[in-house]
Parts: C-alpha cells; structure tokens; sequence
C-alpha cells in the first residue's frame, strides 16, 4: 500500500487529466493550441494548498548565498526550477542553462575556485548525475566544493509511468559516492533542510568537495508545514597545524641550509597567495608552485628554487611528492608536509598519488597553518641567520631572473612559424592584456606562466584536478562568469579536443553575455596522445605514418569561428599567419570589455 497522498498537485491528473479551473485559464492562454492536444502534454490542476516546499527549498539556497543555478532542465527538479523562476524572481539563484550536465558541474568548478563558494548545480538523478560525474570527479580530485542536487522520485507509486522508473534509482549517490565528500536522500523536508545546510558546509571544510543531495520530486510540490524554519549555516574555522608541530617545523626551517616550499594547492583564497609570500620572505626560500592554483607570484624573486638541492622540503598542500621524498631520503634531505588530504579520504579514485615517505606530515589545511607558522619562523630568527637567508634569497632571484630570460629565449623559437607557436600567441596576448584587469581562466599552455607577471589569485586556477578532457570549455566559462561582477577580462588558450567534448558551453556563454576571450590553441590533434603514440610506436619501432588516423582532428577540419558563430558567440579565425594576431586580439578584448564573449580560432603548433 503507498503511502497517503501528500497535499499539493495530484500528479496523476497533472500528467494524464484535464486542466481546470484558473490553471487551466492561464495555460490556454499561454499554450500555442497544438501544443494543447498531444497525449504527453502534461494539464495541471490549479495547487492552492499552500506554499510549494520547493519555495523554502529556494530559502535555503538563498541563505547559502547560492548566486547561480546550473541546470540542464528536468522533470524531477521542477519544483525546484519553478521556484527559482517565479517565487525567487529568478535571482540569486539565477537559472543558467547548460546543454549538458557535465557543462553545469564544469562551470560549478570554474566558478568556485574564482569565487571560494559553490553554485546550486540541479540534474537529473539518474541520467543527468551520469553526465555530470566525469566533471564531479575533476572537482573532487581538484579539492573543490560542487553543490549538486538530484531530482528522484523516490517513492514507487508517485512514479507516473515508464519514464519516471527511468528517471528514478534507489540510491542516486551511489554512483558518485566514491568521489563525492557526503550525500544524502532526505526523507523530510525538515530533514532536506538540515542536510541541505549540512551539505554546504561539508564541502566548504577543508579539504573542499563535492556533495550531493537527492530531492525527493515529490516533495517539492508538498505544502510548506508551518514553522519551516531554515537552519542557520556554521561553516567550521579550517583545522590548523598544532602548536607543536608549528614549533617543529618552524625549527627545522630556521636551522635549515636551503629550504625550499613546494606547493600545489596551498593558496586556497586571495588571503592564502599573500600568506604564500609572507612565508617565502620570511625564510628567504624558493617557492616550488605545482600550479594547482596560483600559490606563487611568478615574478617573484623566490618564484623558483631546486628540490633537487633542498636539506628541507616544506610540502604545502603537496600533490605527488612521495617522488620528492625518496630523493630527499638519498641525501639525508628532510620532508614535511602539511596536507587536510589526510583528513578525508576515499579507497577506489587513487587521486591520493603514491605513499610518501615524509619525516613529518601534519594532518591540516597549510593556509590556515600558514599565519602561525610565520610567526614562529619570525620568532626564531635570529640576526646571523636573517642575514645567512638573505644571502640564500639573492641566489634564488639570481636563478629566477635566468629562468626568466631563457624562457624569453624558448619562446623566441619559431616566432614567425605558420601555423603559431603558441609561445608567440601567449606573447601576443599578453602585450593585449598586461594593462587590463586579467584572469587567465584555463588552458594547457604553459607559457603564460613562465612569461607573464601573475600576481593575484585569481589570475590562476590550476586546471582540470584529473585531467579529464572536457573540463577547460566549461570550466573556463564559469570562471568567466564568477568574474564578469569583477569587471575582469577572462582568456581561455582553448585546447580543440576539449572543446569538442562540450562544445555547447559557448552557447550558454552567448546566452548569459559572459565575457571571455577565448583563443583556440587548434593543433588540430589530440595532442597529448599523438606524444604517447609516438613513444609506445618508437619503442616498437613501428610507423609514425597512421598518427592522423588515429589522433587527429583534422581533415575535416573544425571551423571553430563558425561554429562559435552559430551559437552567437562573436568570433574570427581560422589564423594561421601570427601576424594576423594583434588586430584580432584587439577586436577581441573590445568585444569582452562590452560584456560578450568572443573566439578566435588560432591554428598553432602542437602545444
Ligand atoms: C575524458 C578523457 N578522455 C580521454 C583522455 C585522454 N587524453 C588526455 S589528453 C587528450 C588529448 C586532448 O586533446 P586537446 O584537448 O586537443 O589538447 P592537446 O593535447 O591537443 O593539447 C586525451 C584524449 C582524458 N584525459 N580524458
């Protein structure tokens, strides 16, 4: 026997039956008379029985702050996207449509590590959650909060049909439980709200994550109980080093010859880059930055640095260092890592990286370690040792500013090649941008980093956290967005195997007027597997001959520009001449200034 019918819409009739009274006034007014007809058309029957639980579901997410709603649209969230349209005004949150899940979770990611918050992500608990998993496994290895929920319904007899048993799983979250932090399935909505509250600061704790909350379909469209009341968010204070270990460490960094610090995900927020540099003076140590985020200014003097040298390492945040470990061990060198991966963690997704032999690892977040750790450091400090560390700072600027002048050398070669090097397309960008507000949001190319002076954080974001290919379209539109409020200029160096992946992420760009400048880095290749081919072919010694076959993306080739075009993103291209770059550029950022986006599609060298 179901369960008695809960107050609101009669689904049964809202799917099958006629509409009556003053719902169905208003849907003959706004239904074209065709649409009214169809058998799958569904008819409502007026709901006076109350606000709709899906208003207070809105409640809480604007308690959250949540300021967007990702969604590619679905039945099972209506209640929800109603709401978000006509109770909130369709402000904070905002509905975004994407045309993919995978777009909604990307872009969720691009946005949080710009902004240091989630977004409302909505989808599908079974079809939509599928798509959106290989984005959700991107952020969960990438340490960065997703706030996902997914529509069900949850109980067998309010499934109206063959398309809601689809549409409907027992345990959504099981498929994303190995690479989410927590989930739940809320059985109430008093329940959906504490789990809801729950869930944001879950993933805002550090080490940041991905959750997910399935919302029962049915229950959006109960009636709001009286006394509803919204739980009250408590994001914890980040877990820092104790006491004891920051005076152990500080002591061995004090007394150490060549310290190096090696980062990848020590910055967490804008404050954490400043604290990165309060520590590398402090010690006058280089800074080895992993580029997870911008953990490092990289015109810094002590942007720089040898491992390979170092007798203390200082692993912050540290992404594989169990390589840099085994080294230090070979040379009685010492290794300490402050890591909040310790604190949580998942068996299947071996995003934990190789066990790492360190001398000592503390269970915390670096940066909130960080203000205690350099106050230490400043205590122990004594004047021949101040002045032992301003000697060693000198050697490390010395390197960095050869470092600097060689990669001007690098990105010298084949400056005039056709198609570009994209050491000269970073150039040329660059030269357009070093004057503005600017965000480089994604992108393989490293030479922006080795060239460009990047000095506040949210200048980078690191990349996809696994690599998954797909992340750098979404991920940098998001991004986009997070900083349009910013009046910042966003540039992604856009890979073309990426972009082919989700490709429908330009059109929510011209939907929602983000402004980014996107400059296709087209080797028309897969690149990065063409160089695998070409090592497992070589080791082999076997043919080069069938690389496109296999690997390319040419012949057709991809018309970006037009296909850019044909989802209102401004856009010119294909270049392949480099002096064709600067005006194109320029056209570029005039478009962006204006608040849209726009692409060019630059024909390049490999990488
Ligand atoms: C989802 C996914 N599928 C396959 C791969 C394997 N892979 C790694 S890099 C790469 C090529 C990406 O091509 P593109 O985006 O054009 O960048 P390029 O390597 O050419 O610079 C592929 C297919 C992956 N990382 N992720």
């Amino acid at each position: 026997m179901g369960k008695p019918r809960k107050p609101g819409v009669d689904r049964r009739s809202f799917l099958t039956g006629a509409a009556t009274g003053a719902a169905a006034a208003l849907l003959a007014k706004q239904t074209p008379a065709a649409a009214q007809t169809g058998p799958a058309e569904p008819s409502v029957q007026a709901n006076d029985r109350g606000r709709p639980a899906s208003d207070f579901m809105v409640d809480i997410f604007k308690s959250l702050d949540m300021e967007y709603m990702f969604s590619m649209c679905a039945s099972s969230f209506m209640g929800i996207h109603e709401s978000v349209l006509n109770y909130a005004g369709n402000k904070s949150p905002q509905s975004i449509t994407c045309t993919h899940e995978e777009i909604s979770v990307a872009m969720a990611n691009g946005y949080a590590k710009i902004e240091g918050k989630p977004v409302l992500v909505c989808a599908h608990a079974t079809v939509g959650a599928q798509h959106a998993t290989m984005a959700l496994y991107d952020a969960w290895a990438d340490r960065v909060p997703i706030y996902l929920v997914l529509g069900n319904t949850n109980d067998a007899v309010d499934r109206q049909g063959e398309v809601f048993w689809l549409h409907s799983a027992q345990d959504p979250c099981a498929l994303l439980r190995d690479f989410t932090k927590w989930d739940d399935n809320p059985a109430s909505l008093t329940h959906f709200a504490e789990s809801a509250v729950r869930a944001y600061k879950i993933a805002m704790t550090p080490p940041m994550g991905p959750v997910a909350i399935v919302v029962d379909e049915e229950m959006q469209h109960e009636a709001t109980p009286p006394g509803a009341r919204v739980p009250t968010l408590n994001v914890p204070t980040p877990p820092a080093a104790d006491s004891g270990a920051i005076a152990e460490i500080a002591k061995l960094l004090v007394a150490a010859e060549n310290p190096v610090i090696l980062a990848s995900r020590a910055a967490r927020t804008p404050a954490g880059l400043g604290l990165m540099v309060d520590l590398a003076e402090a010690l006058q140590a280089g800074v080895v930055d992993s580029r997870r985020r911008l953990n490092f200014p990289t015109r810094h003097p002590l942007n720089g640095g040898s491992l390979g040298q170092a007798d203390v390492v200082l692993a912050l945040e540290g992404g594989d260092i169990a390589n840099v470990a085994r080294q230090a061990r070979q040379r009685n060198a010492k290794v300490v890592s402050i890591t909040a991966q310790h604190l949580f963690q998942r068996s299947n997704y071996q995003d934990f990286q190789r066990y790492a032999e360190v001398d000592m690892s503390v269970a915390a977040d670096a940066e909130a370690s960080l203000p205690a750790l350099i106050e230490e450091i400043r205590r122990l400090t004594t004047d021949p040792r101040r002045e032992a560390f301003r000697q060693r700072g000198a050697h490390v600027a010395e390197a960095n500013k050869r470092a600097l002048e060689q990669a001007r050398v690098d990105a010298s070669h084949g400056w005039d090649a056709s198609p570009v090097s994209t050491a000269r397309l970073s150039m040329e960008l660059w030269a357009h941008l070093k004057d503005e507000d600017w965000s480089y949001v994604t992108g393989w190319v490293n030479w922006p980093l080795r060239l460009w002076d990047f000095t506040q954080y949210h200048q980078y974001i690191g990349r996809a956290g696994a690599e998954g290919v797909g992340y750098h379209a979404p991920a940098s539109i998001g991004a986009a967005l997070a900083n349009k409020k910013h009046g910042r200029i966003s540039l992604s160096i856009q890979p073309d195997g990426d972009l082919m992946v989700a490709p429908g992420a330009l059109w929510t760009a011209a939907k929602y007027q983000v402004p980014i400048l996107i400059v296709m880095q087209n080797n028309r290749a897969y690149h990065q597997e063409v160089m695998w081919f070409q090592r497992a072919a070589l080791m082999r010694k076997r043919s080069l001959e069938r690389t496109q076959d296999g690997f390319g993306l040419g012949d057709p080739n991809i018309d970006f520009a037009k296909l850019a075009a044909s989802m209102g993103v401004g856009s010119s291209g294909p270049i392949s001449d480099p002096k064709d770059l600067s005006a194109a550029i320029r056209r570029g950022i005039d478009v962006v200034k204006r608040g849209e986006p726009y692409l060019i599609d630059v024909v390049t060298q490999p990488r």
